[in-house]
């Protein structure tokens, strides 16, 4: 409510409180039944029934009307009330005979019975209209009463409200009332909002005072993101950036680093560097050996290894010798386990048969499925911890079966 406004009521008021002796000769008066009031020239008009200096008369219904728009402020207050009261002598019932006020901006309309004048000042915004009502019974003086009407009445002149504030005239009040812009508060939206009052960064965010009016910014700590720091980062690990196995390693909330396996380099491990494996088998799918790298080979007992021991991973992505294989004690390499005394057999029985029989072994030895019978088949490979978990059986496909043991890598150069 503006106090300006309730000066003015009061000062609006205080005039009606002047004019107790109403001087009806010296002033507008209406005392037909019903009509059209205008604004009185003087300071009020006065307004009362037909027959207001005796009785009313029965079965009256008279309406009176003030047209007023919406800067037109109109007051109303009665002085003498005069008229039956409802049952069991109420002033609010108003079953037979009634008075009965209705301003625009009242919420309801007001009537009234009985003999005492209601203290109200009756304000408000618009057209007064203003009924007086008797049944075909009993009947007394009726009611007296005075308004008066002020236009281009304006509680928003001078446009109070600051900050682009809109002002509307309170229906009730009769006062201004400003509707402040987002960020704006105060009777006259003379506040600015401290938006970060109520602590709207999470997180441990900063709050500060945004540009606009209506505005905060978030500073967010490092791992928090959006508007109030309300969502969390994804780690830079999220999804694993790095190849061939790599290892990513977060270094903060935004950058992380590759740790690359042997044989791999490159920001996300993508390069290709050193050996592939020389054909060990079991080995992980990605693994590469750095270049320099040593391998030195052996064979498990009761096997010796044929071919040359150590590896070289060279400059050229290459090893330096092929791959050894090993071999059952007993057996030669390309030969077969047993064939030197199938000879002697077979030279002893006599050279008749000899030859079609070393024909016919010579047959069963290279091309059928008995040749690899018996035969080990069993790979041993020492590299490492994580090389001995993967200890194992298989049969490869060349002509000896192969029982390896490979060592630890003698030497490996750093990454390159
Ligand atoms: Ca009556």
């Amino acid at each position: 409510m503006s106090k300006r406004f309730t000066s003015k009521a009061f000062l609006f008021y205080f005039s009606f409180t002047v004019y107790q002796n109403i001087s009806a000769q010296d002033n507008p008066t209406y005392n037909d039944c019903g009509g059209t009031l205008v604004k009185p020239a003087e300071s009020y008009a006065v307004l009362t029934n037909p027959g207001y200096d005796s009785k009313y008369d029965n079965n009256l219904h008279c309406i009176w009307t003030l047209e007023g728009g919406e800067k037109t402020l109109l007051q109303m207050k009665f002085w003498d009330m005069n008229i039956e009261p409802g049952d069991g002598g109420s002033n609010t019932t108003c079953e037979y005979d009634y008075v009965e006020v209705y301003i625009t901006t009242m919420e309801e309309s007001r009537r009234f019975c009985g003999f005492n004048s209601p203290d109200t000042v009756f304000n408000g915004i618009g057209t007064l209209t203003v009924t007086f009502h008797s049944d075909d019974s009993v009947n007394y003086r009726g009611f007296q009463a005075t308004f008066q009407v002020r236009e281009n009445f304006d509680p928003c002149e001078g446009d109070p409200c600051q900050g682009g504030g809109t002002c509307e005239v309170d229906t009730v009040s009769l006062g201004s009332k400003c509707i402040c812009v987002p960020g704006l508060s105060g009777e006259n939206c003379e506040i600015d909002v401290d938006e970060c009052l109520s602590d709207p960064c999470q997180n441990g965010g900063t709050c500060s005072e945004g540009a606009e009016l209506d505005s905060y910014i978030c500073d967010c700590p490092t791992r928090w993101q959006g508007h109030d720091c309300e969502i969390e980062k994804e780690s830079p690990c999220m999804p694993n950036p790095c190849m061939h196995g790599g290892t990513c390693e977060e270094i903060d909330v935004e950058t992380a680093e590759c740790l690359c396996g042997d044989g791999y380099a490159g920001e996300f491990c993508e390069i290709k560097t050193g050996c592939s494996n020389p054909g060990i088998p079991y080995l992980d799918e990605y693994r590469r050996f750095n270049k320099g790298t040593i391998l030195q080979f052996s064979c498990i007992d009761e096997y010796y290894l044929h071919g040359i021991e150590n590896s070289t991973c060279l400059v050229n992505g290459t090893w330096s010798t092929e791959l050894p294989e090993c071999y059952r004690e007993g057996t030669d390499p390309g030969g077969d386990e047993g064939l030197s005394t199938w000879s002697l057999v077979m030279l002893g029985l006599g050279l008749a048969v000899g030859i079609k029989l070393i024909i016919f072994v010579t047959w069963m030895i290279y091309k059928s499925p008995w040749t690899f019978f018996g035969k080990a088949s069993a790979f041993t490979i020492h590299d490492g911890a994580q090389m001995q978990r993967r200890r194992a059986s298989s049969t490869r496909s060349v002509q000896t079966s192969s029982v390896y043991s490979v060592s630890d890598e003698i030497s490996s150069n750093s990454k390159s």
